[in-house]
């Protein structure tokens, strides 16, 4: 019999640690992780971890043989800034790899006769506002809102998403027979910003860029002008409504792709957040005109009322609460203590 178990792609990211670690305390079934990377010890020891490429078709293959996939956080992918670099790779893991994973949910969900969960983190980077002024005006961009993405990332999630819906409600509709369906649910995360790892090749790190380096009274540039402004999220929120919306029930969700979000800042008022708590923190702001083109065409902020009538969405970690109660302290200690935090993408 094949064994019952959660998967996680991309786990070696910052979603995938935090998330690791939730399941761990909170749910009974065994996590399989997939990862090119190797995980950090810490969480290494709490999974079984795979290490490989999600293109790797015959890895895939001895996935389906092994085990039993209850559900999937699909979390693997190159981020907006590295993604323009290598924008053909980019389309290679965020897409190709995507579709062979889909390709799998569905034929475990046909083979089971019970749908495979598949969780997908889509980002603010799917939308793409015209101009700065569009932006300052429209600061309750909702799901079908802007869907012009001007990034390959943000292109890249966009289609993902509407390739798990087209896998979740049509896929081999015209087949004799109707098989089960995957059950495909999406999230599009703001900026996200954790205490314990440091982002790196995505367009909205100025923001953990600028706290990771005032606890560590080290100087930082900032990539971006005072007034951009984007929505972030403090990580707890952020598995927090991965998990929630994966235990809703599915007759209660209105569509496949919810915006979430906790807090907008503009790059100044994150600066003058980071001065609260480390008053001789060195910001200077000196733009890159092209990443900051990326950030000016991202949502200022999202309206999240769908996530929040159909499955009960809201933030536990206000601008105030993040800084005071999750990333100060657990920075502080982070930079105090032997263990300096990584760099991951
Ligand atoms: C990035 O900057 O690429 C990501 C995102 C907003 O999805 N953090």
């Amino acid at each position: 019999m094949r064994k019952k178990i959660t998967l996680i792609t991309g786990a070696s990211g910052e979603i995938g640690q935090a998330l690791i670690k939730n399941l761990k305390e909170n749910s009974d079934l065994p996590v399989v992780t997939l990862d090119l990377n190797p995980l950090p010890d810490e969480v290494q020891a709490m999974v079984t971890a795979l290490q490989g490429d999600i293109l790797d078709k015959a890895l895939l293959a001895r996935l389906v043989s092994e085990y039993e996939i209850e559900t999937i956080y699909h979390l693997a992918a190159l981020l907006s800034t590295r993604s323009e670099f290598t924008p053909e790779t980019a389309h290679r893991v965020n897409v190709e790899g995507s579709l062979g994973l889909l390709q799998l949910a569905a034929e475990q969900s046909a083979w089971r006769g019970e749908p495979v969960k598949f969780i997908f983190p889509s980002s603010i980077a799917a939308y793409g506002l015209p101009d700065l002024e569009t932006k300052n005006k429209d600061t309750h961009v909702r799901e079908w809102d802007w869907n012009t993405p001007r990034t390959m990332y943000g292109c890249n999630k966009l289609y993902c998403e509407m390739l798990g819906t087209y896998f979740s409600d049509y896929y081999r509709q015209l087949a004799p027979e109707k098989s089960v369906m995957l059950d495909f649910r999406s999230l599009r995360f703001p900026g996200l910003i954790s205490a314990f790892t440091v982002p790196s090749g995505g367009t909205s790190d100025y923001g953990p860029e600028m706290l990771h380096h005032a606890a560590q009274n080290k100087p930082y540039a900032c990539f971006v002008r005072e007034d951009v402004r984007i929505p972030f999220m403090a990580m707890p929120d952020a598995v927090k409504a991965l998990l929630l919306l994966t235990s809703a029930k599915r007759e209660n969700l209105k569509r496949h792709v919810y915006n979430i979000t906790a807090f907008s800042l503009s790059a100044v008022e994150f600066r003058d957040w980071v001065l609260k708590f480390f008053p001789n923190a060195q910001v200077t702001f000196q733009p890159d005109l092209k990443r900051q083109a990326i950030v000016d065409s991202w949502p200022g902020d999202l309206d999240d009322s769908a996530a929040q009538q159909d499955w009960g969405w809201s933030p536990d970690y206000g601008v105030e609460r993040s800084f005071k109660e999750y990333l100060v302290p657990n920075i502080r200690a982070r930079y105090q203590g032997s263990k300096m935090p990584r760099t991951i993408e």
